[in-house]
């Protein structure tokens, strides 16, 4: 297993499968043939340049603007027990962030070129926009860890709902109903108060198999996916692309850092490797269609990342305005039901329809517009600390130990 020591390996270790600890070392051993199944592991820092807002940070505000709109708290959007009451605020954001908005970074087309090598043994992603899928990485190769948009399904009798229908309900801002039992449909994205995918748990040892590991756009944060790291082999290369080092990866005898934008990191490795005209090459073909399927025309890349994070939060902002001025009563309802009076330290427990019980020890109310369940830090890990996997205590300190090995570094 990889070693998870926070400090950076020392100087006078050898790197026991590179010639050293460079990216061009790295590309040397990619190029060689001996990279032959890789995992790559991802999260919210890959679609930033796309325009998709990290809704978690300070900066963009996404949350704060949420939590303005008095929802009972910003997390409700994402929380199953609140959607059943009321669906619409969840639908006013699906309507902003519904895949086909949207255009992959030259990054997702990277991990696309490791798959058409046939070099990709899995990309596990954090992500829900479905831009993988968008560049082309197809469905068998991806391990969407805290779901996504790909597929939709009733929350009471768990029938699939159609792709074409539920597109058409978002668009035109309805509600889709189920067709067996009238029940409400919902993108398979993880809430809380839900399980991850059982394909996550399946395939969560699949980096012990491979033979280089590539890291990209995550904090590394959020239990149980910041684990997969540690799972692959001592002599297992492991390489991050990302704004800041995290997760103990550059303590391990083949740990690469590439610190940095994303995009950049991965133009530069495929430089080095001698493909970065496929990579182009790729990445044009994912130049968003004049028309949509719905019939409208594609949002166009935004040219400036700052004026498309406005656009997208002033949007959101006004949709979920006017939907929560509609539906005013059931938040009331869901308020008091959720957030009893008595309840004093915020702390909500709920328990899904699946049986599992979830606890979310977190002050809502003064939650400053942090959304950390899907979309953010010591989430509900901890929700996915079903499973039988580590108390939410545990999973705070671990992700407070992963922040402190950050520090030192
Ligand atoms: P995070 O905790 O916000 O961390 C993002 C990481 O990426 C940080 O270390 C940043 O420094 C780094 N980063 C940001 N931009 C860049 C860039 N351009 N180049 C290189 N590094 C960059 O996000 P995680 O994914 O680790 O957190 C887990 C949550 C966030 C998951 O549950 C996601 O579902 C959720 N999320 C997803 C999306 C999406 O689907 N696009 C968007 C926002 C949040």
């Amino acid at each position: 297993m990889g070693n998870e020591e926070s400090s950076p390996v020392d100087e006078s270790v050898l790197p026991r499968t590179l010639s050293g600890r460079t990216l061009e070392a790295l590309a040397e051993y990619m190029k060689s043939g001996k990279a032959s199944k890789i995992v790559v592991m991802t999260g919210a820092g890959i679609s930033t340049s796309a325009g998709i807002p990290d809704f978690r940070s300070p900066e963009t505000g996404l949350y704060a603007n949420l939590a303005r709109l008095n929802l009972p708290y910003a997390e409700a959007v994402f929380d199953i027990a609140y959607f059943r009451e009321n669906p619409e605020p969840f639908y006013a954001l699906a309507h902003e962030l519904y895949p086909g908005k949207f255009r992959p970074t030259i990054t997702h087309s990277f991990i696309r070129l490791l798959q058409d090598k046939g070099l990709l043994l899995k990309l596990f992603t954090q992500n829900i926009d479905c831009l993988e899928r968008e560049a082309g990485v197809d469905d068998d190769k991806i391990i969407e860890a805290h779901g996504s948009f790909a597929r939709q399904s009733c929350i009471d009798c768990n029938q699939p709902y159609p792709e074409e229908e539920i597109k058409r309900h978002i668009e035109n801002k309805e509600i889709p109903r189920c067709h067996h039992c009238k029940g409400l449909v919902k993108p398979e994205i993880v809430f809380f108060g839900e399980k991850m995918p059982a394909t996550f748990f399946q395939n969560q040892s699949l980096p012990m198999q491979a033979d280089l590991c590539i890291v990209m756009g995550t904090s590394l944060t959020v239990q149980p996916f910041a684990s997969l790291p540690g799972m692959t082999r001592e002599q297992t290369p492991r390489v991050l692309i990302n704004k800041e080092r995290v997760g103990g990866i550059g303590s391990g005898s083949d740990d690469v850092l590439i610190l940095g934008d994303c995009d950049e990191g991965v133009k530069r490795l495929a430089e080095a490797c001698g493909w970065l005209e496929e990579l182009e090459a790729l990445w044009a073909k994912t130049v968003p269609k004049v028309a949509t399927d719905l019939g409208k025309p594609a949002e166009v890349v935004k040219k400036d990342k700052d004026e498309a994070l406005d656009d997208e939060i002033n949007k959101l902002t006004k949709e979920i305005d006017e939907t929560l001025s509609l539906s005013k009563w059931h938040e009331e309802k869901v308020r008091s039901e959720a957030i009893p009076a008595s309840s004093g330290n915020g702390t909500l427990n709920k328990a899904s329809g699946s049986g599992i019980a979830v606890s979310v020890a977190r002050p809502h109310e003064n939650s400053g517009g942090n959304l950390d369940h899907v979309y953010g830090k010591q989430t509900t890990a901890q929700t996915l600390a079903s499973e039988g996997l580590a108390s939410e205590e545990n999973e705070k300190q671990s992700g407070a130990a992963a922040q402190e090995g950050d520090n030192k570094n």
